[in-house]
C-alpha cells in the first residue's frame, strides 16, 4: 500500500503534473464490510480514479463520527464531506423525503428500486439540494424487519406490547403505533447497548444490518415483517460540491450510481445468504409472517400520510410497475 502511493507520487512528479490532494471524510452506520462500506469504498474508488487521484476519501465506518442525524447535520455544516446513510433522519432536515419510509408502500426491492431511480427518486435528490446538502445517489439499506428479545412475531398482534427501538422518524413511529408496539426512537449507536440491557425489547432494520452489527448476540427472535424499505443516500457537502469542474461533478455523480449498484448487490447477497447465518448465530428466524395482520393494521395510518404527502403522490409511487 505503501509503496504503492510512492511510487505514484513519484510517477506524478516525474511528469511534473503534482496537483493537491483533497482528501474527504465518508461516514456509515456500519462496518467496512457492510452493504454501506462497501457501496462507499466503491463509490470512493470510482472518484478517485475518475478525478486521477485528485480527490481521495478516508472512510470512517461503525459511527465513528455519529450517528446519522448528526453526520447529515455535519455534511451540511461542511465539517463532514460525505454520508452514506438511511433516509431515517434525513426527513428532518428535507421533510418531502418522508413520503418514501411510509411503511408498506414498496412491494418488493424491484418495485422500490424503480421509485427511487425513476422521476420520484430524482425529484427528491433535486429536494436535498435545495436544502443545502447534495444528493448525489440513491444507495440502499433494505427492507426492515422486526428483532426482539421477548417471542417470536407470526402477527401484528404478536408484535403488540413490545418495547421498540426506532429511528428518529415520526412517519415509521405513527405507523409502528398501529401495529400495537412502543417505539422509542434512538441514534443507532446506542442501539446495541440498549437492546443488551434491555432498555428496549427489540428494534428493526435490514438483514444487512443485523448481521453486520451482529444483532444475534442480543435479539434471540427475527421475523421478515418487510415493513418499510428503508432507503439510503449518498449525501455530499455543497461546499466541495461547488468547487468542482463540471467534468468532476458527473465523475462524483457517475462513482455515486456505481457505487449505489454495489451496495444494493451486498443487499441482495445478504437476502441470499444472511438467513441461515443468523439462524447459525442462535436466532429463531420466523419466514411466513402474516404480512396481511399488519397491513390491516397500518391501513389506519394511511389517511394522515394521506394528509401530509398527498393521496395522489402516494398513489403514484404504488403505481409504479
Ligand atoms: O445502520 O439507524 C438505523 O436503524 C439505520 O438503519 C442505520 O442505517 C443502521
Amino acid at each position: 500500500m505503501r509503496f504503492a502511493h510512492i511510487a505514484t507520487a513519484a510517477a506524478l512528479c516525474l511528469t511534473g503534473a503534482v496537483q493537491a490532494q483533497t482528501v474527504l471524510k465518508i461516514g456509515y452506520s456500519n462496518s467496512i464490510n457492510s452493504h454501506y462500506g462497501l457501496g462507499s469504498v466503491a463509490f470512493c474508488d470510482a472518484v478517485e480514479k475518475g478525478t486521477a487521484g485528485r480527490y481521495k476519501c478516508q472512510q470512517f465506518p461503525n459511527a465513528a463520527l455519529g450517528g446519522e442525524r448528526e453526520m447529515i447535520e455535519a455534511v451540511q455544516l461542511g465539517t463532514q464531506d460525505l454520508v452514506n446513510a438511511s433516509t431515517g433522519a434525513l426527513g428532518n432536515f428535507v421533510p418531502e423525503v418522508k413520503i418514501v419510509d411510509i411503511p408498506f408502500l414498496f412491494r418488493d426491492y424491484d418495485h422500490a428500486r424503480k421509485v427511487m431511480d425513476g422521476p420520484v427518486g430524482q425529484d427528491l435528490l433535486k429536494k436535498i439540494s435545495a436544502k443545502g446538502l447534495i444528493g448525489l445517489a440513491w444507495t440502499e439499506n433494505g427492507f426492515r424487519h422486526m428483532t426482539n428479545s421477548k417471542r417470536a412475531i407470526h402477527t401484528a398482534s404478536d408484535a403488540a406490547g413490545l418495547k421498540m427501538r426506532t429511528m428518529e422518524n415520526k412517519v415509521h413511529m405513527d405507523g409502528y403505533k398501529t401495529f400495537g408496539i412502543l417505539p422509542t426512537p434512538m441514534a443507532w449507536p446506542e442501539v446495541f447497548t440498549a437492546l443488551q440491557q434491555g432498555t428496549v425489547d427489540g428494534q428493526e432494520n435490514p438483514i444487512p444490518v443485523i448481521l453486520s452489527a451482529k444483532l444475534a448476540q442480543v435479539q434471540k427472535h427475527l421475523s421478515l415483517t418487510k415493513h418499510v424499505y428503508s432507503p439510503s443516500v449518498l449525501l455530499l457537502s455543497p461546499g466541495i460540491w461547488n468547487k468542482l469542474s463540471d467534468a468532476d461533478k458527473k465523475v462524483f455523480q457517475d462513482a455515486a450510481r456505481v457505487g449505489a449498484a454495489v451496495q444494493r448487490k451486498k443487499v441482495n447477497d445478504d437476502e441470499a445468504n444472511g438467513i441461515a447465518e443468523l439462524r447459525k448465530d442462535g436466532m429463531e428466524v420466523i419466514e411466513n409472517v402474516d404480512g396481511e395482520s399488519f397491513r390491516k393494521a397500518v391501513s389506519a395510518a394511511y389517511p394522515g400520510y394521506a394528509k401530509e404527502f398527498g393521496a395522489d403522490r402516494i398513489a403514484a409511487i404504488q403505481a409504479v410497475k
